[in-house]
Parts: structure tokens; sequence; C-alpha cells
């Protein structure tokens, strides 16, 4: 299914006189406004080709139907988000989820579709059917050389699908680890960890980078041989300058400060990249700013201040992705809410007045420091990314709109109820 711009136009139609009162407002408020609008419309949010279909948890799985049942139609469903609010013009594919058996027909319905291939993601934390030894015992950290070896050539293998495809970055994450005290030696494990990721990063392109993903738990509950920033930034460290830090807002113990992790990792030239998504209790891969959109801004409050104190372009300079999954919603709807959310939560963090702030940090005067930041968090600035959007041919309510044109009952109808996303 493909959406048509008459369709497009003829819902935005409806709703331009109520718009133009609420952004005019915004911009009388706002005297950064074409500027923030600006950068809104470079920015793009990659969607993991992974959260196009329902999650489900370890308990169960529940069809929504309509499930995109290939590569191809995973991009077309990217496309369909595309074309709404003009913010997701990326993917990013697991490999071996998605392997292409045409590339050249992949990459040119990407591109029919405004698309460009993210980060390629490996996976080492599940085996396959074809696959000769098992990484129940981990991956890249395994006690046998020959189960790291399987796993650095599926890496290398899968940065040789990426060039294939036009991408530039590898993201490794790994549920290597261990369960119980005892399993395993960390030192060892962190060695054969490390001499695994110099053989993959040696087999990286000029141009290319390497995101270590870091989680706190989870399938290991004992131990995470990458288990935090500071393990993962030890890696991205001695690698040399192609590796990063990769932050997953849900692979963090409670509270814990990642917004200030996020500032640092800046400060040090590693932060690499990001996965968006929201959680309550631990890596539970909610809606982006579903749950504690304050915390979104102050991370996003972090990201501006400290790319623009490096001198780094927001669009290109850092990977942006979702990494959700869901059990309950229609899977694209959600996806269109998580972008508007990270687009607000952008928005807010660009019009916080850093100028002020400055001078309120630097004269201790902390209640003033909290007033310029929930001024911008408080700012209602619907109506600047509805603009943006607007102005680069999306729709006006991108939610409204898919419902509005039956987009899911039509994916049904085309594919199928009982359809099974790859790699679910
Ligand atoms: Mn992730």
């Amino acid at each position: 299914m493909e959406i048509e711009k008459y369709q497009i136009d003829a819902h935005n139609e409806k709703l331009t006189a109520a718009h133009q009162q609420r952004f005019s407002f915004a911009a009388s408020e706002n005297a950064k406004v074409e500027e923030v609008i600006t950068k809104l419309i470079k920015f793009q949010i990659a969607i993991p080709s992974w959260a196009l279909g329902t999650g489900g948890t370890r308990f169960g799985r529940f069809s929504g139907g309509g499930e995109p049942r290939s590569l191809e139609e995973k991009i077309e469903d990217v496309g369909l988000l595309h074309k709404l609010n003009q913010s997701s013009g990326a993917i990013s594919l697991h490999i071996p989820w998605d392997i292409p058996t045409d590339y050249d027909a992949i990459k040119s319905l990407a591109t029919h579709h405004g698309l460009r291939f993210d980060a390629m993601n490996s996976n080492t934390f599940q085996d396959q059917a074809d696959q000769k030894l098992s990484y129940k015992f981990g991956s890249l950290q395994h006690v046998d050389k020959g189960v790291r070896q399987q796993a650095i050539d599926h890496n290398i293998e899968v940065i040789r699908q990426g060039v294939a495809l036009g991408s530039d970055a590898l993201t490794v994450w790994l549920a290597d680890g261990s369960c119980f005290p005892g399993q395993l030696n960390f030192r060892k494990a962190f060695q054969n960890t490390l001499e695994s990721l110099e053989e993959i990063y040696a087999a990286l392109p000029d141009a290319w980078k390497v995101f270590v993903e870091y989680k706190a738990f989870e399938p290991n509950f004992y131990s995470t041989t990458v288990g935090d920033w500071g393990q993962s930034l030890l890696y991205a460290s001695k690698l040399g300058p192609k590796a990063y830090t990769l932050v997953d807002l849900g692979h963090h113990l409670p509270n814990a400060n990642i917004e200030q992790i996020v500032s640092l990792l800046l400060m040090e030239g590693k932060l690499g990249g990001f996965h968006f998504n929201d959680s309550k209790y631990g890596d539970d891969d909610l809606t982006a700013g579903s749950m504690k959109p304050y915390q979104l801004f102050l991370i996003f409050n972090e990201l501006v201040e400290g790319m623009d104190a490096k001198g780094i372009d927001h669009a290109t300079g850092l990977g942006w992705m979702i990494d959700a999954s869901h059990n309950v919603k229609d899977p694209l709807e959600d996806l269109l809410q998580s972008v508007e959310a990270i687009m607000i939560s952008y928005t807010q963090a660009l019009l916080v007045d850093r100028e002020a702030l400055n001078i309120a940090q630097q004269e201790n005067d902390v209640v003033r420091c909290q007033e310029i930041l929930q001024d911008a968090f408080r700012t209602d600035v619907r109506a600047i990314v509805q603009e943006a959007r607007l102005r680069t041919g999306g729709a006006a309510q991108p939610v409204q709109l898919y419902r509005g044109l039956k987009v899911r009952e039509n994916l049904i109808s085309n594919r199928g109820l009982k359809t099974v996303a790859t790699g679910l």
C-alpha cells in the first residue's frame, strides 16, 4: 500500500485553519522558530525493521495482522511512516532476519520510499537453524575460540551486507554475560570480547563506525560483559576512533541518570548512537516519551548542548534510532507516536535559553536553572513540529490520517491476518 499525495493534501486542508492559528501563536512566542524548523526538517529517526511487527513478550505474542512478511514489506511499512511524518527517512536492519536476495532491487525500493539504510545490527544472541556452534554461553566472549570466530565471521558478514546496501555503521549488542556467580572469569570474558571486537573493527571500511551497545542485564541475570556505559566506553576507547558507545534508553538500571551519561560521552567524543524507547521497570521497549517525557527532554537538552559545544551536526553526527517492540499497539501507530515524542523533546531542547542557563549555573541560581529548563519543557511545541512536517509534505496529524485511510485494514487485506514479521 502507498499513501498518495492527494490523500495527505485533503487531510491537511481540513486542518489548516486551526493549525495556522496555533502555529502563529507559537511563532510569536519563540524568536528562534524558523531556525528550529530548519533543524526539525533535517532530523530523521531510523525505524528498526524488527519494530514493524508485534513484538510480544516471553509469555506470548498477539499478532495484530497485516505484519510485513518480507524485507520488501518492511521497507514498504517504513515508507508509509515516512510519507506521513517525513521524519522516518531511514531503516535499520537486523541480520540474518533481513538478508536481501536482490540488493539493487532493495536499494531502489528504499530510494523510492525516500529511505536510507541506517546502522546494521548483528545477531549473536540466538542460534540460527543452520548454525554450527551454539551461543548458549556467549558469542564474542565465549571460552571456545571456535564460537568466537563464528560470531566474528557473522559480524563481518553483516558489514558486507551493509556495504552492499549503502549503510555506514554496525551496531553490536551482545547478550553475553553470565547467569550465576562463578560462571565466568570477568577479565577473561572482557579480553575475549575485546579481541573479537578488534577483528570486527579491522574489517570496517574507512567511513564506517561500530557502535558498542551496552545493557545492564537480560538475558543474562548476574553479569553482562558489556553491562554499562563505562564498559562500553572501555571497549570503544581501546578499539579506536571508529568505535563508539551506543545508548539504549531501556538498558540501564532503574533511575540511572542517562542525561549525565550522554553529556560525558559527548564530551569524550564517544557517543555514537541512540536507541529510543521508554520504560518503567526494565528494558520495557515502550513508546518513546510514553512514561517519562521529562527525562526524554533532559536527555535531548544534554544532547543539544553537547553537540553544539562540539560543533556536531544534529542530524548527521549521531545515529538516531528507535528500538522498541510492542504487544498491545498497532506497531505502526506506535512508531508514529514515538517519532512525534522524539521530535517534541528535540524541539523543546532547542528552545532552552542556553545563555540564560549558563549565567544561572555560574551564579548558582538553582531556582532560575529549573525555571529555564521547565519553561522550555512546558512549552507546547506541537504546532512547531507540525509546521515542519507540513512544509515537507507530511500529514498534519499522522495517526489520524493513518486511521482515516484504514492503513492497517488495507495491510491485513493485502497480507493476511495471520502474518509474522521475519525475526519475530
Ligand atoms: Mn537497543
